[in-house]
């Protein structure tokens, strides 16, 4: 019997944009990360898109002493692939968002394809609500919204981890970063076959919708051909519908507290197990297989 198409599910568990503040099941302690990770990886993620945040506060950190207790309990207690974030925070030089992933080594890191505005929709069901001031912080303060990916960030980032064998997770927030990283790929930077994760639904990038879904996959296969693996994550509410798609589409899928605090829309989900489950579901009731790790690795080409 043939068997069923595999679908990766990847969850990103904390990131640096949400705040505690917005939601209670935003895990920030080195506790919470490592309990949620867990979890989500018993519900079937088989890769972990990892930041850290200051134990005492909630904000975000890349100090590599924030990472290693709950790097620790990951790798101890589960096989998932531990990916380490190089987006780190919007005010942070190139430098010190690699140090976390310099330091681990892991199988996987993210590589942030373009700069550009960024900022989650503040239109967005629940903001209001947040009382988050958008003109104040990124009207007023607009540098505070820039996310800076130039060529030499990139160049920095990548041959500064070459030596670790880490495969990147190629964030492509536009159809111009499929173009950057095509260029990458063409001046040596990059090796062929790529994993790119579409990333729709940050203020700044492409809308979360099918039909740019849709471009972006054949904007991808058009300079790519077969030299990529793609995933999709989607902000806010758009998560879970736009994982649903990318998954019909032949994609694989990302969810997490990272990029969506929501179950479904304008209800903040428990946990990040809770979306990993349901896109679990889905993915499954339509006829698709989820990835255990070693598949994801196998998949990917990781260094294991
Ligand atoms: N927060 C996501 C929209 C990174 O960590 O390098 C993008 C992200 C960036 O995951
Ligand atoms: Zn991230």
């Amino acid at each position: 019997m043939a068997r069923k198409p595999r679908t990766i599910i990847t969850c990103a568990i904390t990131g640096a944009i949400h705040t505690p503040t917005m939601s209670d099941a935003l895990p920030w302690t080195c506790e919470q990360i490592a309990g949620q990770a867990l979890a989500a990886s018993e519900a079937g993620a088989s890769i972990l898109h990892l930041h850290a945040r200051n134990p005492e506060n909630g904000a975000p950190s890349v100090d590599p002493v924030d990472f290693a207790p709950f790097l620790a309990r990951i790798r101890q207690a589960s096989d998932a692939v531990v990916n380490i974030s190089t987006g780190g925070s919007l005010s942070l030089s190139i430098q010190d968002r690699i140090r976390p992933a310099m330091t681990f080594s892991p199988e996987m890191c993210s590589m942030n394809m373009g700069s550009m505005n960024f900022s989650f929709h503040p239109l967005a069901a629940r903001y209001s609500e947040w009382k988050f001031d958008w003109e104040k912080t990124y009207v007023e303060n607009s540098e505070a919204s820039i996310f800076r990916n130039t060529f030499r960030d990139i160049r920095e980032a990548a041959t500064s981890l070459a030596p670790h064998g880490t495969k990147f997770e190629h964030e492509c927030y536009d159809i111009s970063h499929l173009y950057n990283l095509k260029f990458c790929m063409d001046t040596g930077l990059f090796k062929a076959p790529v994993f790119i994760q579409f990333v729709l639904g940050i203020l700044g990038g492409i809308g979360a919708d099918v039909e740019n879904l849709v471009f972006m996959k054949r904007t991808a296969d058009k300079l790519f051909g077969d030299d990529y693996r793609w995933s999709v994550l989607a902000a806010g509410a758009s998560q879970i519908p736009m994982a649903t798609t990318a998954s019909q589409m032949g994609g694989h899928v990302r969810v997490g507290l990272e990029d969506s605090l929501f179950i479904t829309r304008g209800k903040l989900a428990e946990s990040n197990a809770q979306q990993v489950t349901k896109i679990r579901r889905i993915v499954e009731e339509l006829g698709n297989e989820i990835a255990s790790p070693d598949e994801a690795r196998e998949i990917l080409g990781l260094k294991g």
